[in-house]
């Protein structure tokens, strides 16, 4: 159904409202279909952008973030130090909503530190992986996360296992593990607006075919091999709070569903197989069983809503701290005397 100009979501605000500058990535570049899906998720989903602040680090995907929500604070900082600049804006106010954008070189090369300590704190972020195999802005290095024996026009072969970010994720301890591919919208704006009702670190890596450098139909990584070896864990459809409605078209069938820290329901219609994402063993062991086949396996890999956040476990305030008063701040003498005193 076409768009008219007059539509606006729960907030009032229009799809426009969501968009960014015009896109200088390559046409066909898999981190713009991501780029249109995260317009299209959060203007579903009446997020008001003002609420989302969005970090990146170096890389053709931590340049997209220019590309949508440009009424949303951002900062673009150093290669594979997204995590701790996010991490240090939501101490400043756990109120915003923090939305993470990486390469897989952002991530799995340079930034692997940064990635693994994130994940296991369980900041509140959605941290997406533009993943393509390859350093797409440095003309098309082989990545940490590029398949064995890939051969490449000016690389050679890459003689090394590749780095699967998922299984990082999950051994890490991740609340939140899904995969998706670009050349799958629907699914990645699902998992989207289920990882923005996610508290905790949700981590989406999605396979975005760079066009220019790793696109060759034999390789993991790209477009047509996405589309010819996809293996969906399940159909997913996202159920706001704000609106509960049942899918009764999408529940015929066996589904599943889990219920988000939000109340948002997720619920994930059965494929071929069985698959329950609230059991990491299971996870893990797909995950293994894909690589083995090679199958590009996606959807929501795991979940684990209750797991409490970095915000439970340092007791951080709710109101932001620049809107804290200097006399709730500033500790009276009496405690300042008090606490010098425990320590004689
Ligand atoms: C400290 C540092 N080392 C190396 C570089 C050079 N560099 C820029 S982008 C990049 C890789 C980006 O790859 P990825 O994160 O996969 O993003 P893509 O371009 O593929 O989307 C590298 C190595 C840099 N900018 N800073
Ligand atoms: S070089 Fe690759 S990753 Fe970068 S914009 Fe072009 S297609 Fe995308
Ligand atoms: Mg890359």
């Amino acid at each position: 159904m076409s768009e008219k100009k007059t539509d606006t979501n729960a907030i009032g605000l229009s799809r426009t409202d969501y968009r960014g500058e015009r896109s200088t990535l390559c046409p066909g570049c898999g981190h713009n279909t991501i780029s249109a899906q995260i317009i299209t998720a959060c203007y579903e989903m009446g997020i008001d952008p003002h609420q989302i602040v969005k970090f990146s680090g170096i890389g053709c995907s931590s340049k997209s973030p220019t590309y949508f929500l440009s009424q949303s604070f951002g900062f673009n900082g150093l290669h594979g130090r997204m995590p701790s600049m996010a991490l240090g804006a939501a101490f400043a106010d756990t109120t915003i909503k923090v939305l993470g954008i990486s390469g897989d070189g952002d991530t799995a090369s340079i930034g692997l530190g940064q990635f693994k300590h994130l994940v296991r704190r369980n900041l509140p972020i959605v941290y997406i992986v533009e993943n393509n195999g390859v350093y797409g802005l440095t003309k098309g290095q082989f990545s940490a996360t590029a398949e064995r024996g890939l051969e490449l026009k000016h690389q050679g072969q890459n003689p090394f296992l590749p780095i699967d970010i998922a299984k990082e994720a999950l051994i890490g301890n991740a609340s939140f593990v899904a995969r998706s591919f670009a050349g799958d919208p629907k699914q990645v704006r699902e998992l989207l607006k289920a990882a923005f009702s996610h508290r905790g670190t949700s981590v989406l890596d999605i396979i975005s075919p760079c066009v220019s450098f790793n696109n060759r139909e034999d390789t993991l990584h790209s477009y047509q091999w996405g589309r010819q070896h996809e293996a969906p864990l399940h159909d997913i459809a996202y159920v706001p709070t704000r609106r509960a409605i049942i899918l009764d078209e999408f529940k015929e069938g066996e589904t599943k569903e889990v219920t988000l820290h939000d109340g948002s329901v997720v619920i994930l219609k059965k494929l071929e197989h069985e698959y329950d994402p609230t059991d990491k063993w299971q996870a893990l062991k797909m995950l293994e069983e894909a690589e083995k086949n090679r199958w590009l396996l996606t959807g929501l890999i795991y979940v684990d809503p209750e797991q409490p956040t970095l915000y439970d476990y340092l007791n951080l305030s709710e109101e932001p701290l620049n809107r804290i008063s200097s006399e709730q701040l500033r500790p009276s003498q009496e405690t300042l005397q008090e606490i010098n005193k425990s320590m004689l």
